[in-house]
């Protein structure tokens, strides 16, 4: 059943990547029948990806969910409301009195940033744990800490994503945009256009390498390396000239001499000639562009190796340049937004820090608590997730589905499974939510209102265009009705969304996120690049010009360290990341039909042949950490020694990942490179079982 439409035709923003794309949706009956894409949109300017057009197909899904679901001997069994949050009462109730700290929350770049913030107070405040954390610690998390550390903040691309038109140089590190961030493409050609080389470093060809022209296909992990190669032929061309006065300078320029080419090369697996031919484009570019990936950042080193193309835009003078420098390239809807405003377990809203006492006594003040009231910070998500089971005896997940999506999820899965009480609020039956105690039924994007904030700092208004189905909500009152039900209802009784959206504004006000100047009156006339700090300021369209919000202002070029590289050439490395058609742990786009996609095994056809395996047949991918059965794909553009998967199915990619290491600044585990090593499978195995993953029930 659904209400009637507020209005024909609704301008919102596309519920997946972090380009956030706005579009129209032109509503009939109550409901939106058609997409079309604005070219008053200030990202992608009338263009629009094929996951966006499709978006509309799961708003009313059969598999959506309408009510909660409750498990009863075993089963998940529908249940009303009031027996849903019964049950958070006499469960969760006693747990936050007496020992508040085995409860966590995990949280999501996804979430709009007003849930951001209700989530990240709904822990500190409602359940008093420590331990709240979120998936965006699996997505831009290494390149945030290198920026923290580096220049005291974080914003994905500190100028409007239409001035990397403007580069003469742009090196896309471990990122497939033409999948992962479409529109961004017409940046890149724009570039191209004016005479501008684009160069991809990627294990794989792709169609961005193919688009960009120049392909540098490294070793997987291998990327630390080349920026120091890269830094060690600046300094012997005389091309340093530091951005600004910074500490570790002469360290990280010392610290180079180390990588000579003949070194560098043979370390990332590439030939030497091809280095020389892109330091000799670097040195000559005027204002070249480093844009990183996740293929660059999910490694045990992500954090050192952001670290490494940092220093080197820093040192060769690049650094903050509208169209220059360094940039890293978020992933999720609200991925920048995500990390600013509270989810992050040592973080409060504004970019606030938990560790901070002036930061604390501000928040306290806001939120009418005490200073001491507020925990120190606690598990980051990988680490939580592990405890569960454990330490952590309930856990409520909004907007994530680890057993799809985490680092191990086989471990990850027997873990949650282990859990007393696990909480999940979506509105499609993902697989962490078909192994809970507790569903809640949430909001869709259209269906609520809110911000997000996009990979160049962008706060932009979601709009909502239709009300959640049967008897789901909002999230936001969601997450009020578990405040009151463990009976910390104060600070969680908004009678409307505006007074939540009003007060996020205000607590971001003096944080290095300041969204304080900002209104959904201002949104509507323009959207606004943070920091805003008054209401009739200017928004700041670029960042990243010294001085820097650090203690003395300065920068800090931390030295990176990074592993020693085996160059063996019969270690075969297993990497993973995305298709096109899919979106994450797949939980909207797999039940799409107009997004077809297959899980398969991509191996170039040498080490298919020397494996004994043929196009289409099944392999057995074995790690430390598990084993899955996939379709072998040819794929010549692949390094003979990498493996590619994709994860957007559960049994792909994350039965084979690492649950336990992680990088030690970041925490982000290794998503892009675990030995692998690869089995056909004996005939015996019936051709059915092949690629044959655990399908999607409805619960
Ligand atoms: N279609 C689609 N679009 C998406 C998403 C999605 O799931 N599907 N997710 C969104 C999100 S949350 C994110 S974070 C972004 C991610 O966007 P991307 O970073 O573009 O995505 P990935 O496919 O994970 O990784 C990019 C590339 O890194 C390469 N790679 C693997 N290992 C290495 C390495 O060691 N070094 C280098 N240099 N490259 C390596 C892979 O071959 C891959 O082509 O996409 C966003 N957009
Ligand atoms: N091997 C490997 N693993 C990876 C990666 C990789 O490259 N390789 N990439 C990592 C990265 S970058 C990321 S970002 C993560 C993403 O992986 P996840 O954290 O699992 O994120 P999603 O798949 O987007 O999961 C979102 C879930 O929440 C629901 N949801 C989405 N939005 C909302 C909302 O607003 N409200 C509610 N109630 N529910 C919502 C969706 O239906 C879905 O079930 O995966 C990580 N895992
Ligand atoms: S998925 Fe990203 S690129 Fe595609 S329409 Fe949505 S916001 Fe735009
Ligand atoms: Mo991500």
């Amino acid at each position: 059943m659904t209400a009637p439409s507020l209005l024909p035709t609704v301008r919102t923003t596309c519920p997946y990547c972090a380009v956030q794309c706005n579009f129209d949706l032109h509503l009939e009956n109550g409901l939106p029948v058609k997409v079309t894409p604005t070219k008053d949109c200030p990202v992608a300017r009338g263009t629009v990806c094929k996951k966006g057009l499709a978006a509309l197909s799961d708003l009313r899904h059969p598999d959506r969910l309408t009510h909660p679901l409750l498990r009863k001997n075993g089963e998940l069994v529908p249940v009303g409301w009031s027996e849903a949050l019964a049950y958070v009462r006499g469960v969760l109730g006693p747990l936050v009195q007496t020992r508040p700290q085995a409860v966590g929350v995990f949280g999501s770049g996804s979430l709009t940033n007003e849930k951001t913030y209700l989530l990240g107070k709904f822990a500190r405040l409602a359940l008093k744990t420590p331990h709240i954390d979120y998936n965006g610690r699996y997505c831009m998390a290494s390149a945030s800490t290198a920026l923290n550390r580096s220049v005291g903040y974080d914003r994905g691309l500190g100028f409007p994503l239409a001035e990397m038109g403007t580069s003469d140089l742009i090196l896309l590190v471990g990122a497939n945009i033409a999948e992962t961030l479409p529109p961004i493409m017409q940046y890149l050609k724009a570039a191209k256009d004016r005479g501008g080389v684009v160069y991809a470093i990627d294990p794989r060809a792709t169609t961005t390498t193919k688009v960009a022209g120049r392909h540098l296909g490294l070793r997987p992990g291998t990327d630390g390396v080349l920026a120091l190669g890269l830094l060690h032929l600046m300094k012997v061309w005389g091309k340093v000239r530091p951005t600004a006065p910074s500490h570790g300078m002469l360290e990280a320029l010392a610290q180079a001499d180390a990588y000579p080419p003949t070194r560098v090369a043979h370390e990332c697996g590439i030939p030497e000639a091809e280095l020389l031919a892109l330091a000799r484009a670097y040195a000559e570019a005027h204002k070249p562009l480093i844009l990183t990936g996740r293929g660059a950042e999910q490694h045990a080193h992500g954090t050192d190796t952001v670290q490494a193309f940092l220093n080197l835009a820093f040192l060769t003078g690049h650094f903050g340049k509208p169209g220059g420098g360094y940039g890293t390239l978020t992933g999720q809807g609200n991925g920048q937004g995500g990390r600013e405003h509270g989810q992050k377990n040592d973080q409060l809203p504004g970019a606030r820090s938990l560790r901070d006492p002036r930061h604390r006594v501000e928040m306290a003040a806001l939120w009418g608590c005490s200073e001491g009231d507020l925990p120190q910070p606690g598990h980051s998500a990988q680490n939580l997730l592990n405890a569960c089971g454990g330490e952590i005896e309930a856990l409520i997940v909004l907007g994530s589905n680890p057993v799809v999506s985490a680092a191990g999820a086989g471990q990850i899965t027997e873990r949650l499974k282990a859990l007393k009480h696990l909480i999940v609020i979506d509105f499609l039956p993902s697989e962490t939510a078909q192994i809970a105690t507790l569903v809640l039924p949430g909001s869709m994007w259209c269906e609520e209102e809110g911000t997000t904030t996009n990979l160049e700092g962008r706060v932009q208004r979601r709009r909502k265009a239709i009300t959640a189905p049967g008897a789901s909500r909002e999230d936001w009152r969601i997450l009020c009705d578990l405040a009151a039900a463990v009976g910390r209802p104060q600070g969680f009784t908004y009678a409307t969304f505006r007074e939540l959206q009003d007060e996020f504004f205000r607590a971001t006000k003096g944080g290095k996120a300041d969204y304080s100047g900002l209104s959904a009156e201002r949104l509507d006339r323009a959207s606004a690049q943070w920091p805003v700090r008054h209401a009739d300021g200017p928004d700041t369209p670029y960042a990243y010009a010294p001085t820097y919000p650090t203690a003395d202002g300065l920068a800090t070029l931390h030295l990176p360290r990074l592993p020693a590289v085996s160059a063996s050439s019969r270690t075969l490395t297993l990497t993973t990341g995305r298709l096109g058609n899919q979106y994450q742990s797949g939980t909207q786009t797999r039940r799409n039909a107009a997004l077809r996609a297959e899980a398969t095994a991509q191996m170039h056809p040498d080490t298919a042949a020397e494996h004994g395996l043929r196009a289409g047949e099944p392999v057995t991918l074995r790690t430390a950490h598990g084993e899955t059965t996939l379709p072998v794909v040819l794929t010549p553009g692949l390094r003979p020694d990498t493996v590619f998967l994709p994860f957007h199915w559960p049994e792909t990619a994350n039965l084979l990942t690492d649950p336990d290491t992680v990088d030690p600044h970041s925490h982000m585990p290794a998503f892009k490179a675990t030995p692998v090593t690869l089995h056909p499978v004996p005939v015996t195995v019936p051709a059915s079982r092949v690629g044959a993953h655990r399908q999607v029930v409805p619960v």
